[in-house]
Parts: structure tokens; C-alpha cells; sequence
């Protein structure tokens, strides 16, 4: 369906990208790269094969592209991030390199359906949510900006795990996505480097027996190999690379020891060595504080440390000008040993004296900070970090002197506070605080909302806010239009370009032409019919993968994300009971169909995320059997929540739930995805809600539910949440089904504690924010049951959403952090 448009801009970027040409291509790499000739192809082998042609042209400009930055001189940017949550790579490389169409063509004359191949590609789920898949937006938006950038992280073996439902509880299922190979990928062997850990730190003397410098010798060390794979920016123009570390033993085989009789033996260092890049950890807000966590953050940040060294010197050949080539991103703070390494480099191997070092580092370095739950802010107790890498904690012991020493000397702290500047914890354990060090080791300290940015001043960073003055700014999120507009809706995208024209395929502010059309009314139905055939294919999907049948003419209610309590997937669970209670009452009313859809993963180790889960499909299970509801609610868990659902999903919706507590959701990323796909949002004000009401307006949202100062307020002042529950009629009956076990007759006591929690502190506020909710839900009932009203608003929402582009949020990185000129 994505037409011409592909087509045109193949013109442009290539010459030779015909149909036949293609066909004949794709059969020539299908028996001299593959192996295989027509008649014994799988479906696999033509995937292979079809990535393989379009790969070589992107090649050709990814080596342009790198050249010129060179030739240039050009700042790079260097994005640091131990996700990258990139999803399936054919289709928005074949679309931005525009073949997609030509492509569809040429494999449809070989016998192949492209859609059939594409979803054997399997998911290149190297992150666990927002902060993965916004470092994924980011490189492509990069590209498309034209910003020279490298992205590094890790190349896990087993990324994000497969969620399978049991009897109603996640299962967690290894993921390996390299099982076929990656067609991807170039393994650069020659691109290595040697990571260490423990051992001693020797200090050297000169020939006056002055401290002269630090050598650290590690007791361990491993190897770091890169694994490059391009990343091609909108039309092909700008091709990046994210480099992609795995690790390996320096000596596979200890060969004395082998030799000597002992074979295991002889493996296991390696397997130790190797095992460091094997899997993604799989929780996204608590820092579990694994010694294995702290050594795969070393481990990417020194490989890209020292590889970022070596390409600055060997092309300027001299240290101190790092700053002005280089912009080091650090994502959050799971890379901010980055600040000690980068230090340690410096001083210990190229001889520059600490303040020199201190000064260069702090030019070179911004920080990205992600939440604000103090759970999941990182902290590694001192003893650990010593014994891993005890030069390193020299350094930060140095580094706080100095941050210590200025916040001193400005006279403006008291003892309270300086404790609170400092990068050690003081305690029972002591602990090294990893926010603090990013924060004094960077120019530049960035939230990733309006209200998140303006929260961490008076929160985790108000006193560092205050030594620092105008470190902290604001980057609101953004996500990538050609992901999640024109490869996931073509449909939508197509009507878009018969509308109002091409200009908003390069420029995503253009949709804003579309406003007007909201009160179209022919417009109104062609857009409705593109929402419908979205909720087909959805409903067909769900059919299939878990026999669940959902009627497409009802409204798609859609909340997908991570489980968190935070995030309050239990609020709109138990309004789904409520609601059902409401139909079984009163089956005079006119109800409108509605299906519920829920999506996400929990964290192995989150006990109360996975009750979650199993509470929505208790309840599923009895409401969607329940005859008395005649199909009016049907609530469903769709399995394996993941990049390539999303893109299936956030068309489909009518509704997008981004119901978090005000105050606990940075930003939000799915929030844009589902409003640029004309999904209307029921959601708090929090996280950037906040900007996207102010941007399409208040008519075009329902924003429900107690606000950050609020809910600050009402936890200060004793909070009553059992008074609240007594009050709610219907909250009440909800929750005394739940606990009555309605949802879990084989074990009426499964959700006791889970509900305690709501009567005894209820610290998420889903009992203070429910009646609000309900009622708010309510009165989308009101505004779907008009459809040409509810049609308007979605229209509005997509011609009004364009500022949420991640090319803008790069653009201002580039210019307001980075300092280079796309
Ligand atoms: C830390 C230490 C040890 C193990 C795991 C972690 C860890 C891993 C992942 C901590 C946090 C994360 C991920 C956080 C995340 O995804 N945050 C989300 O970032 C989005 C992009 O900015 C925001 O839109 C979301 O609001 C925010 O929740």
C-alpha cells in the first residue's frame, strides 16, 4: 500500500532499482551469498536474500557518509546506551532507502509475498521499553537530520524475553534473535579492545620520588568486539552506525591448562568472559544491583571510550581537542562509569593532570536522565566498586573532593545538603551514586518532559541544581515518524498524502494541514475507514494468536506499556469491573461495545507486576464467557508486547490509556505513537500529557485525575484511601469482587495482599484517582456514541501531533547540548 512514494525517492538515491533489476539481484545473492537456487529457497532463505541486495546500496552511502565526516572534520556525536530497542530493520530500511515498493514488486515475480518474509525477521528486542525504543527513534532521526552519530551499546545474545501467558501467569522465555544469523551485521574482529576488571592500582614515582602516575593492573581481562550495523536515515541521504560490543576471552582456551588434562577448566574463564554480553537484564525500574550489571556497564563504556580515543587521536592526534570533536550522550545512567573511564584515560594513559582532565571530560559529556523513582536510581555499594575497579574509585573519590570542595567554598550549603551533593552515600554500606557522578561529570543535564525537567530541580537534583545552575534543561521526547506513521499506517499515510499533499513526508509539521479536514465530512469516513481496516488487522491477529474474537465496529481501548504499579494498569483493571458490574445491573442502558486491550511485560523478579497480569486475564476469562454482557466488554491480554505488536497496536486504537500517577512517568513515548495514529487519550497529567494536551488543545483530550501537587499534597496529609473506597460505591463493589474471588474461584485469596495495599497506603492513588476516572471514561462513552465529533477530535490529534518528532527533539540536542550543525 505505502505507493509511490517509496518509488519517487528511489530515483533519487539509486540508480538501478527496478523491479527486474531487483528480481535479478535478489536471485544472484540468493545463490551466491545464500547457497540456494529457486527451487529449494525457504521462505527464510528469500528474507536472507532480499536484505542482502538492499544492504549493498545502503553500504555504498554509509561509506560516503562516514568519509565526509571525516573530510570535515565534523563533531560526531556519540550515544551511549545499554539499550537499543530497534525492532525489525527490512521494512524501515527498504522504506527509507525507498525500494519498499520495488522490492514488493520484484519478490511477488520470484513467487515471494514481502509481508510473509518480513514477519520472519525476528525483533531486535535489545531493551526493555521507553529508554531502548527512544534510543531507537534517536539514531533514526539522526540519520534523517543528518547529524554524524555512532551509537553504542551491547550486542546481547538473548535480548528482552518472550512472554508467554500460562494459565493466565507470564512466563518468561529465552529470546534468541541470532539464531538465523543477522543479515545486518558486519563483525569488525579488528575493532577490539581490552576490558579489565579488579586487580591492584600501582602508583609510579618520577626520578624525584614524586607521584608521577597511576597504572591499574587487572586481574581479569576480556575482549570487547564490535559489530556495526548501519542505520539509514529518511530517503537514504544519511546512513550512522550503531556499534554493538560483544565480548569474548582473550585466551578461548587456556592452552596449559588444556594441555595439562583439565578441559572444562580450560573453558570455563571463557565461558565467564563470554557470558558478559549474553542477556539483557530485564528490569526497567529497579536496579537490582547484580555485580554482572556493573560489569556489562564497564564493559560498553571503555570499548566505546576507548574506540571513540583512538578514532579522535589517530584523526587530530591530540587529546584536548576531544570536546570539539566529540559529543559523548550518556542514556541515563547506566554508562556513567563513562565519567571515572574517560578520567582515567586521560590522566593514566596520555599524562594529562587532573584539572585539565576534569575540565575536557565535563565539555565532553551530557546526561539524559529517565525517572525519578528513587528505586531505580542508580547506587553501587563502594566495596563492589572497589574490588571491580578500584582505579575508578579513586577517581570518583577525587572527582568528590573537587564537587565537594565547590560546593564548600560557595558557602551556600549546609551540612544536609552537601550529603546530598556527594557521589558517596554514606551508611551502613556505603555506596556509590551513579545520577551524582553523571550529573558533575556533564555540561549538560537533560529531562525528557517540560514536567519532568521541572521536577528533578526540586527533587533528586535540586541540590546539585543549585551548586550547578543552569545544567538541567528540557528535551521533550519524541518518536519517529517513519516507524510509527508511515510503515506501520500506510493507510493512514496514504489518505494523509491524497489530502493535503507530500511536504509533511520530509517536514511531519505539514500534517498540520490536515486540521482543517476535521470538519470534513467525506474526510471523516475515509479516515474512519482507515481506522477500521487497522482494527481488522488487529482483530485477525488476536483471533489467531489467542482465539479471542473481538468485534472491530467497538471501541479499541488500549493500554500497552511495561507493568508497573506506577503506571496503573490495576486502575483500569478494576474499571473494567466495575463497568461489567454497571452492564450486568443494568441491561436497559444503552452500553456501547468496548474491548479493553492490555500488553506488556513484567519484570521476573516484580511480584506485583505479575499479579497484575494474572488479574487481567481473571478477568478476561470470566467476563468475555459471560453471556449477561453480550459482548458489550471483552478484555484482552495480548502476549509478547514487543515492537512489532506495537506497530499493530497503535493504529488499531481508538482509546490510549497513559493513566500514571502524576509525577512518575518522565515522559512517555507511546502516548505520541497512539495520537499521531488518531487515538484519542485518556490519561493524567503527567509525563508529556502535559505538552500533548497543550498542543491539541483541551477538547481533543480527556485529562482526568489529581495533579502532581496534588498528589504530593494529599501523601504529606495523611492519605486515607479506606475512606476514600467507602466512599466510592462503585469503586468499593469492584474491589469485594475481586477479593471475593468472582475472578479466582480455584483461589479466592490470590489478590488479598495486592488489594491490601490499596486499602492500607495506597501509595499510586488509584483509589483517589478512580472516581474521577470512571466518570471520565464516561464521557468518552458520551463523545464515541458521535461519531463525527469523536472523528474530529482523532483528526485534530494526528494533524497536531507533528512537534513530537524525534527529528525535533534531535535538532535540539544538536543545537542546545551537542553544539554541531546538521
Ligand atoms: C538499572 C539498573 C539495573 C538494571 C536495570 C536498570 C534499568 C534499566 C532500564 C533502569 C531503568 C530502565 C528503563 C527506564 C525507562 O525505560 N524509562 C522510560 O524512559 C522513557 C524515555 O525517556 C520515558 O518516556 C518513560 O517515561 C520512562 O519510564
Amino acid at each position: 500500500m505505502a505507493s509511490a512514494m517509496t518509488t519517487k525517492i528511489s530515483r533519487t538515491v539509486l540508480a538501478t532499482s527496478d523491479p527486474e533489476t531487483l528480481a535479478a539481484e535478489i536471485l544472484r545473492a540468493l545463490k551466491y551469498r545464500v547457497g540456494k537456487d529457486m527451487t529449494v529457497a525457504k521462505p527464510h532463505d528469500w528474507l536472507t536474500a532480499a536484505i542482502q541486495v538492499v544492504r549493498d546500496r545502503i553500504i555504498d552511502q554509509w561509506i560516503r557518509s562516514t568519509k565526509e565526516a571525516y573530510d570535515r572534520r565534523e563533531k560526531r556525536v556519540y550515544y551511549l546506551s545499554l539499550e537499543f530497542l530497534i525492532g525489525r530493520l527490512m521494512r524501515d530500511a527498504f522504506s527509507n532507502v525507498g525500494v519498499l515498493d520495488d522490492m514488493r514488486v520484484a519478490l511477488r515475480s520470484l513467487g515471494v509475498d514481502i509481508d510473509v518474509i518480513a514477519a520472519l525477521e525476528p525483533d531486535a528486542a535489545l531493551g526493555n521499553g521507553g529508554l531502548g525504543r527512544l534510543a531507537a527513534c534517536f539514531m533514526e532521526s539522526m540519520a534523517t537530520v543528518d547529524v554524524p552519530a555512532h551509537g553504542y551499546g551491547i550486542r546481547y545474545e538473548n535480548g528482552m524475553f518472550r512472554q508467554e501467558i500460562s494459565d493466565g501467569w507470564q512466563v518468561e522465555l529465552p529470546e534468541n534473535w541470532l539464531d538465523h544469523g543477522n543479515p545486518w551485521e558486519f563483525e569488525r574482529r579488528e575493532r577490539s579492545f581490552e576490558v579489565g576488571y579488579g586487580g591492584q592500582v600501582e602508583s609510579l614515582t618520577d626520578k624525584d620520588g614524586i607521584l608521577d602516575r597511576h597504572v591499574w593492573k587487572p586481574a581479569e581481562r576480556i575482549l570487547a568486539v564490535a559489530y556495526d550495523t548501519p542505520v539509514v536515515g529518511w530517503r537514504g541521504k544519511r546512513v550512522n552506525t550503531l556499534r554493538l560490543w560483544s565480548s569474548l576471552a582473550i585466551d578461548p582456551i587456556l592452552l596449559a591448562a588444556f594441555n595439562a588434562g583439565d578441559h572444562v577448566g580450560a573453558l570455563r574463564d571463557s565461558n565467564k568472559a563470554e557470558a558478559l554480553s549474553k542477556v539483557l537484564y530485564p528490569a526497567d525500574s529497579t536496579s537490582a544491583g547484580q555485580e554482572l550489571r556493573l560489569r556489562q556497564e564497564y564493559f560498553f563504556t571503555t570499548a566505546s571510550l576507548q574506540d571513540i580515543v583512538q578514532r579522535h587521536l589517530s584523526q587530530f592526534g591530540d587529546l584536548l581537542s576531544l570536546p570539539d570533536q566529540a559529543a559523548i550522550h550518556l542514556n541515563d545512567t547506566h554508562p556513567a562509569v563513562a565519567v571515572a573511564e574517560l578520567m582515567r584515560l586521560f590522566m593514566d594513559v596520555h599524562g594529562v593532570d587532573f584539572d585539565k582532565s576534569w575540565d575536557a571530560v565535563k565539555r565532553t559529556f551530557a546526561y539524559t536522565n529517565h525517572t525519578l523513582l528513587p528505586e531505580a536510581l542508580e547506587s553501587w555499594p563502594v566495596s563492589l566498586f572497589d574490588r571491580l575497579l578500584p582505579r575508578h574509585m579513586q577517581i570518583i573519590y577525587a572527582i568528590n573532593a573537587q564537587v565537594l570542595l565547590e560546593a564548600r567554598s560557595s558557602g551556600h550549603f549546609n551540612d544536609e545538603q552537601i550529603r546530598r551533593i556527594s557521589l558517596i552515600q554514606e551508611g551502613t554500606e556505603r555506596r556509590v551514586r551513579m545520577g551524582n557522578l553523571a550529573f558533575s561529570g556533564s555540561h549538560s543535564v537533560n529531562g525528557v518532559s517540560a514536567l519532568h525537567t521541572e521536577l528533578m530541580k526540586v527533587t533528586v537534583f535540586a541540590d546539585l541544581h543549585r551548586l550547578y545552575p543552569g545544567r538541567i534543561n528540557n528535551k521533550t521526547n519524541g518518536i519517529t515518524p517513519r516507524r510509527w506513521l508511515f510503515q506501520c499506517n500506510a493507510g493512514l499515510t496514504d489518505l494523509a498524502r491524497e489530502t493535503i499533499g507530500d511536504k509533511f513526508l520530509d517536514n511531519i509539521e505539514e500534517l498540520k494541514a490536515l486540521d482543517k479536514f476535521a470538519d470534513d465530512a467525506a474526510f471523516r469516513d475515509s479516515f474512519a475507514a482507515v481506522k477500521r481496516a487497522n482494527k481488522e488487522r488487529l482483530a485477525n491477529y488476536v483471533a489467531g494468536r489467542i482465539g479471542v474474537k473481538v468485534d472491530p465496529s467497538a471501541l479499541f481501548d488500549i493500554q500497552i506499556k511495561r507493568i508497573h504499579e506506577y503506571k496503573r494498569q490495576l486502575l483500569n483493571i478494576i474499571e473494567a469491573v466495575a463497568l461489567y458490574d454497571q452492564i450486568r445491573s443494568h441491561p436497559e442502558r444503552e452500553w456501547l461495545p468496548r474491548v479493553k486491550f492490555f500488553g506488556g511485560k513484567a519484570a521476573p523478579s516484580y511480584h506485583n507486576a505479575k499479579l497484575i497480569i494474572k488479574l487481567a486475564n481473571d478477568v478476561a476469562k470470566v467476563i468475555n464467557r459471560d453471556p449477561a454482557v453480550r459482548g458489550l466488554l471483552k478484555v484482552v491480554f495480548v502476549p509478547n508486547y514487543n515492537v512489532s505488536l506495537a506497530e499493530i497496536m497503535m493504529p488499531a486504537a481508538d482509546l490510549s490509556e497513559q493513566i500514571s500517577t502524576a509525577g512518575m512517568e518522565a515522559s512517555g513515548t507511546g502516548n505520541m505513537k497512539f495520537a499521531l495514529n488518531g487515538a484519542l487519550t485518556i490519561g493524567t497529567l503527567d509525563g508529556a500529557n502535559v505538552e500533548m494536551k497543550e498542543h491539541v488543545g483541551d477538547d481533543n483530550i480527556f485529562i482526568f485525575g489529581l495533579t502532581t501537587n496534588e498528589v504530593a499534597e494529599r501523601r504529606n496529609n495523611g492519605y486515607d484511601p479506606r475512606a476514600v473506597i467507602e466512599g466510592s460505591p462503585e469503586l468499593s463493589q469492584a474491589l469485594s469482587a475481586i477479593s471475593s474471588g468472582v475472578f479466582s474461584p480455584d483461589d479466592p485469596q490470590r489478590y488479598r495482599e495486592l488489594l491490601g495495599g490499596l486499602y492500607e497506603h495506597d501509595w499510586f492513588m488509584v483509589a483517589a484517582d478512580f472516581d474521577a476516572y470512571a466518570a471520565t471514561q464516561r464521557q468518552v462513552d458520551k463523545v464515541w456514541r458521535n461519531g463525527p465529533d469523536w472523528y474530529a477530535k482523532a483528526i485534530r490529534n494526528v494533524a497536531r501531533m507533528g512537534w513530537f518528532s524525534s527529528d525535533r527533539t534531535i535538532r535540539q540536542y544538536a543545537k542546545e547540548i551537542w553544539n554541531v550543525v546538521p
